[in-house]
This record gives C-alpha cells, structure tokens and sequence, in this order.
C-alpha cells in the first residue's frame, strides 16, 4: 500500500477484515506500507498491521511477493505510481478520483487497458458502491422497480471548511488535489448516479466556488486533522460546486458538493425518482433505503424504509445474524472481497478505470461550464 493517511488506514482495515469475514479464493497478506517519512511510515505498518515499511514506492512496486499495489496518496501521484505498477505487472486498486486530470486518467485507462491483456486488474476506489443499500438500489433500479428514471436529486454535503482557521492541507491545493469538493466528494455521487441508474452523465452546467481563499498554512497532520502554523497562503481550489447534469436516457440530475454545509458531517444523500416510484439513500442512515412504491394502491402510498440488513441483501450474509447494523468501514472490506475475487476469477472488476475517467470528463465539464458563465459543455466520450 502506498500512502498511509485517512485512506490508508480505512484501507488496512479492509485488507485485514476481508478474509476473516468473507471466503476469499486467494489469501492475503499485508506485506508492506510505503510513506515518505520513515518514523510515521513504521508506526503505521505496527498501528494497521503491515509487515515492514518502506519509504520509496520503486523500490517495492517491482518485488517479487507482492502482486497487488494499492495506492491511497494524493492525486497528484495516482497517475505515476498506477502506471509504473501496472507496467510491473501488480494489480492496482487506485483511491478517488482517479487522477488530478483527463490527460492523467487517460494514460492510467490505456495502462490499464494494456495491462488487463495480461490478465493484470484494476480498480478505483469508489467505496460507497459496495454499501449494501446502494448495492441494492442499483440492483432495484436495473430491476425496473421504480420504472424509468426521470429525475436525480444527488448532493455530498460536509463542512469542515466552514472555520476559516482550518490550515491549508493537500486537498486544498490544486497541485496535489486537483480540484477541491468537486474532485473530493463531487466524484462520489457522479460516480453513484452512474453506478445505480445505469446510465452515463452526458452533459453539465455549472457553478463552482472558493469561499474562504487564504487560509493558516499547515503546521503538523494532515488531511483532514492538521492544526496551523505561522502565516497564510491561497486556497487554489473550490469549496463548493452545484451543477446539472443530464443522463444519457434524457432524465436531469441536480449535483451539490460542498464543504460549507454548516452543520452537515457527511451528508451523502441520492433520490431517484421514476415513473413507477422512487428509492433514496442517505449516508447518514446508511443501513436503508427509502422506496416510494407508485403502483400501490393509492390509500397506502408513501415512502417506506427498507432496512438493508438481511441476509438476502448484497454483502450482509457475511456479517452478522439478520438486523444487524453495518457502517463506513464495511464498504472497504468489499472493496478488497470484489476486488481479490476478480483477479482470482480473472474477470474486469468495477469501477475500472475507465469508469474512473468517465468520472474525471465529468469533473472536467463543470470547471469547463464554470469558467464560461455555466453554459452547458458536452462530456467527452469515447469515439465508439
Ligand atoms: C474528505 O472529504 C473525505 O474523506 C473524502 O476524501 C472521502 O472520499 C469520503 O469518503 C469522506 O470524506
């Protein structure tokens, strides 16, 4: 695993709950953690269980026992490590987004592209797919259940920008984020849209802005738990981005990513509405759905809550006996599950990186939209 941060450790947890929860067909272990400072690096292989630590990632990505590369550092280093390993012949699992650019994630795609001839596999790391209530709502949706999608309501709402005393760490810097709410969480529900609705986001308008640009310069941590140090300096990103975008099949979809909610932690929240019914999920109540059936009859129609914590539901047998709760951590896990039961089964796991650059032609259009007074620009597809 290169990287240890937020991401690593989320990731650790996944890589050691995996096969002690789950039937693996191959079974893993977490040979070695990589990080530029040598002290923090070992203290996070002893913390999360690593076996060493290493401080160069070219140095590990060509060894001979390991066979899979995670990489969970900034994205301004996703591109390089992703190829160089895929080039080595590893598997890679590649946090969100899947690069700071287009021109990065087409590289990374056609690496991968080259790679999967060689039966090598790869995977982002757009985790919340595999929590089983939006597992399940894709399914539902695919389904038909709530007929033909007509409208999608998708907002990530967080506020941990709203003190202006919080330093200037790497997500808000251009060089090493790429794009500010946008690129952080925005990814998050244009890649949900597209996962449960089946459907690609063609076009976009939009609107991002920085609210606070000048902020305490970083003094110890990182992330998201940095405290400040002595002066300022610029905040090169957005901290809000509100666009529309438009599906493939024709329906509208009204995007929020922000980190200036006051009062919202991690509000994730998607509504699909079809003209049969609608299913809506919400992060914060992660274990449901709510489904809205329009075919029942008329005196017993309303939104109902569907606990998804059954053993029919996707991922849930394997844990605990029926209604018990899951939370953040477990989409990590089947992260790991989906992912080593690919390469074991040698069939293309998702999101591939293809779906990851869709994604990031999506993040393009809307700085695109937003410079130009939020006229509508066209998301670049493949010619087919
Ligand atoms: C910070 O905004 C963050 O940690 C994101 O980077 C993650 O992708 C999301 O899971 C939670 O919030």
């Amino acid at each position: 695993m290169i990287g240890y941060g937020f991401m690593g450790a989320t990731h650790s947890v996944g890589w050691r709950q995996a096969p002690r929860v789950f039937d693996l067909p191959e079974s893993i272990e977490m040979t070695v953690v990589v990080g530029r400072n040598a002290d923090a690096v070992a203290a996070a292989a002893e913390k999360w269980g690593w076996l060493e630590s290493a401080t160069d990632w070219r140095d590990v990505i060509g060894r001979d026992d390991i066979d899979i590369v995670d990489i969970v550092t900034p994205g301004d280093s996703h591109a390089e490590i992703a190829i160089a390993a895929l080039q080595a012949g590893k598997h890679v699992l590649c946090e969100k987004p899947l690069a700071n650019s287009v021109a990065e994630a087409e590289a990374m795609r056609e690496a991968a592209a080259r790679a999967a001839e060689r039966g090598v596999r790869s995977l982002v790391g757009f985790t919340y797919r595999r929590v089983p209530a939006v597992t399940h709502m894709r399914d539902l949706i695919a389904q038909g259940v709530i007929g033909r999608v007509q409208q999608v309501r998708a907002a990530y709402r967080q506020d941990w920008l709203v003190d202006p005393d919080v330093p200037l760490a790497w997500r808000l810097q251009k060089e090493h984020a790429g794009s500010g709410a946008l690129g952080d969480i925005g990814a998050h529900i244009i890649d949900m849209t597209q996962f449960v609705t089946g459907q690609d986001v063609t076009a976009v308008s939009g609107t991002i802005e920085t609210i606070v640009s000048e902020r305490p310069l970083l003094g110890s941590g990182s992330g998201l738990s940095g405290t400040a140090a002595e002066g300022t300096g610029r905040v090169t990103v957005d901290d809000v981005a509100i666009f529309a975008g438009r599906l493939a099949g024709g329906a509208l979809v009204s995007f929020e990513a922000t980190r200036f909610a006051t009062g919202r932690k991690n509000a994730l929240t998607i509504e699909v509405s079809g003209d049969k019914g609608a299913l809506a999920f919400d992060l914060e109540d992660l274990n449901s759905l709510q489904f809205y059936d329009r075919t029942a009859p008329e005196d017993r129609q309303g939104f109902a809550k569907i606990l998804v914590t059954e053993p029919v539901h996707p991922y849930v047998a394997a844990w605990w006996p029926a209604g018990h709760m899951l939370g953040y951590e477990h989409g990590f896990t089947h992260q790991v599950v989906d992912f080593v039961t690919a390469i074991a089964d040698g069939t293309e796991p998702h999101p591939s990186f293809a779906e990851g650059l869709s994604v990031q032609r999506v993040l393009d259009a809307v700085e695109r939209s937003s410079d130009h007074d939020s006229a509508w620009v066209r998301v670049a597809a493949d010619a087919p």
